[in-house]
């Protein structure tokens, strides 16, 4: 992409309404315009970044056998009525009325519509276990939306829901969901810690929400440090192995983790005082196993294959994607910018020409591109009559991990400059050289 033809409407001023770094950083770079109180339009930046962490979000679910699906926003209050959450919701629900007089909602989550779907066609136990998701716009009409996409009202969720024939069974879906989060959320280059939580209207005993450690972070947590040293790494996983997957569930929960809801003091004083964290987190995810909450009163039952037929087990998992890409910035950023990780980085590297309209420097950045291209990378290159400086300031705002500087002393000898956005460091070398050095940068990401 030319940034001469690209939309990207970057703020000089840093806005004043926005208390935190990540809701600035998205609005002075152009990702995101507020439509009215926390309901944004995704401007193209943002978009892209919302795009990639939906991609990696799909992959990881795929990989552990769940199947993607779509379910709409408005839903019927009938359903709700029949599992008894439509008075039980709240204020937080929003209700409309369509021109017959139903009763509609814009779902805040999709447990009623998921088991209208599951009793309507499944009736065996043959057919389990069946692990369903979506990725889909939720609205929840918060009392105090804030901080950007952090706490929107209308926000973008994975949502998974899986049905069992057992709990010990629904418990395998639960501890997979939670190896598949470990691997997203790395993915992205995020630490998110499993904690034991409180499970609120979603309701069941089993629940962990999955925190990012942040000082802006809405919730209050505390745990055992020795847990921030854990790492998912490059895990060979076999998603249908019980032990595999309760055995990670068990390494990355059995040291003390918990949300302020489940704080208990006297086993956190129980960790040796150097270890004892308080902290704020965000809450990037949250898993449940809430049994037959919604499969009894909805009867979605199956036959058990001994001749009786019983409610289903079930569990939902959610993932705020757009609320991701604050929490990546507040975990990845400087005053200079947004430090994007390779993962999810909405170009892959910046191109920043020094001398526009120079004939030497035009056609080394339109070689370069071409290069760049035809290796599957997506560069952005500014090609504005801009100094320097602003160039500059651009990229570094926007936070491409890496960019490659063109200058006319530099071309002269066949050279570029290939810089580092996290470190700052630079290194002059060829420009297939450049090339060369993404490519492999960006393959490591994708291995991942
Ligand atoms: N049905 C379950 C799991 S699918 C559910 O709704 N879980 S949840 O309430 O915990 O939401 C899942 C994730 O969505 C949260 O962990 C959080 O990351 C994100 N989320 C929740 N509310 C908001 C909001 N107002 N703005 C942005 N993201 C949100």
């Amino acid at each position: 992409m030319r940034l001469s033809r690209y939309f990207l409407p970057v703020l000089k001023e840093t806005p004043a309404d926005a208390q935190i770094v990540s809701h600035r950083l998205m609005l002075r770079a152009g990702m995101i315009r507020q439509a009215s109180a926390g309901i944004y339009s995704w401007l193209p930046l943002g978009y892209k970044v919302l795009r990639k962490i939906e991609q990696i979000v799909h992959e990881e679910q795929q990989r552990a056998g769940h199947i993607p699906m779509l379910m709409p926003t408005l839903q019927s209050a009938d359903l709700w009525r029949e599992s008894g959450r439509y008075d039980d919701y709240g204020e937080e629900m929003l209700r409309v009325t369509d021109r017959h007089g139903r009763d509609m909602l814009y779902g805040p989550t999709n447990e009623e519509l998921i088991t209208d779907i599951f009793r309507s066609y499944v009736s065996s136990y043959k057919d389990l276990p069946l692990t369903l998701y979506h990725i889909q716009w939720k609205f929840r009409d918060e009392i105090r939306p804030r901080f950007g996409v952090m706490r929107g009202r209308e926000f973008l969720m994975k949502d998974s829901y899986n049905f069992d024939l057992t709990k010990e069974d629904a418990m395998h879906a639960y501890n997979r969901h939670l190896v598949t989060y470990l691997r997203t959320y790395e993915r992205m280059g995020l630490q998110a810690i499993p904690m034991r939580a409180d499970s609120g209207p979603i309701g069941g005993d089993n629940t962990h929400e999955f925190l990012v450690l942040a000082d802006t972070g809405e919730s209050e947590v505390f745990y055992d440090s020795a847990i921030t040293e854990l790492s998912f790494g490059d895990r060979n996983i076999d998603y249908d192995d019980v032990g595999q997957c309760q055995a990670i569930l068990e390494e990355f929960t059995s040291r003390y983790a918990r949300t302020d809801e489940t704080h208990d003091e006297a086993a956190f004083n129980e960790i040796p005082a150097e270890r004892r964290r308080s902290a704020r987190g965000i809450e990037v995810g949250q898993i449940f196993y809430f049994g037959t909450k919604y499969s009894e009163p909805l009867g979605a039952t199956v036959d058990d294959g001994q001749g009786g037929r019983v409610p289903v087990h079930m569990g939902s998992h959610g993932i705020g994607v757009s609320r991701l890409l604050g929490a990546i910035i507040e975990a990845s950023h400087d005053d200079k910018g947004i430090i994007w990780p390779e993962g999810v980085t909405p170009f892959h590297c910046g191109i920043v020409n020094l001398r526009q309209g120079d004939a030497g420097t035009d056609a080394a950045c339109a070689d370069l591109y071409s290069a760049l291209v035809a290796k599957g990378l997506e560069p952005l290159y500014d090609d504005r009559d801009e100094r320097a400086g602003a160039k500059f300031a651009t990229m570094d705002l926007i936070g491409l991990p890496w960019r490659i500087t063109v200058g006319p002393r530099g071309v002269e000898k066949g050279m570029v400059e290939l810089t580092s956005r996290r470190t700052g460091e630079s290194e002059e070398m060829s420009p297939s050289a450049a090339v060369e050095r993404l490519v492999e940068i960006y393959e490591a990401v994708r291995e991942a």
